[in-house]
């Protein structure tokens, strides 16, 4: 699902400041509480780095798609920024569950919030379409699932633009081959008796918790 003009110029300004300011600051410790990737500006924990990001994880429009593809209830996963960085940011096609799935039974779903315009040249992520209902994934099923898939199409759209996708699909990363990243957000969902991919309650500020409304914080599950 292809949600058009979910930030504003205003708003897109903000957070990138913001996750600008906070990939200089982590230095070496960026997206530690997660992981790491060679190429890429990574951040993670985002609930507890600002509130611009609280649109992430409250947007009504977003979280109507989420529960569309998961059919639950919900909470959420992982918030985290991922960053392109030149000449990099090639992924092998994958999904974001550790197993296939029998179609409908969905348990995870990944919204990529478009900070700058993905273009054919700057490492939008790539999707097989469908593949979700194919009860594989990629590393079972490819010789090599960092190769092109015949199927696969890239996500392409303006900043502002938020792409929900059934993280079942499968898909990637590929490289910018621009000079400049290509920044976006990952605010990532799961069913509510999941486990969490970043362990809210246990990163959760004092601060944080202070600020969460009552709908926020069951959101968040903490
Ligand atoms: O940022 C992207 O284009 C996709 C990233 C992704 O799928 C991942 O990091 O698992």
């Amino acid at each position: 699902m292809v949600l058009k003009n979910i930030l504003k110029a205003t708003d897109i300004k903000l957070i990138v400041s913001l996750l600008d300011s906070l990939v200089v600051e982590e230095g070496i410790e960026a997206a530690s509480e997660l992981r790491r990737e060679a190429g890429t500006d990574r951040l993670a924990n985002l609930v507890n780095k600002g509130e611009e990001l609280r649109v992430c994880y409250t947007h009504p429009r977003v979280l109507a798609a989420i529960y569309h593809v998961l059919r639950s209830d919900i909470h959420l996963s992982s918030l985290n920024s991922r960053f392109a960085l030149p000449g990099e940011g090639h992924q092998a096609l994958h999904v974001d569950w550790h197993e296939p799935v029998q179609p409908g039974d969905y348990h995870v779903c990944n919204s990529i919030w478009l900070l700058d315009d993905f273009t054919k040249d700057n490492g939008a992520t790539r999707v097989v379409p469908a593949s979700h209902k194919s009860y594989s994934i990629p590393k079972e099923s490819m010789p090599d699932p960092a190769k092109t898939h015949s199927e696969q199409k890239l996500l392409l759209g303006e900043a502002g633009t938020v792409v929900v996708f059934n993280s079942h699909v499968w898909h990637g990363g590929t490289i910018n081959t621009t000079n400049r990243p290509r920044r976006a957000i990952h605010s990532y969902w799961s069913r509510r008796d999941d486990p969490q991919q970043t362990d809210q309650n246990k990163w959760i500020t004092d601060d944080t918790l202070a600020r969460l409304t009552p709908v926020e914080r069951y959101l968040i599950d903490v």
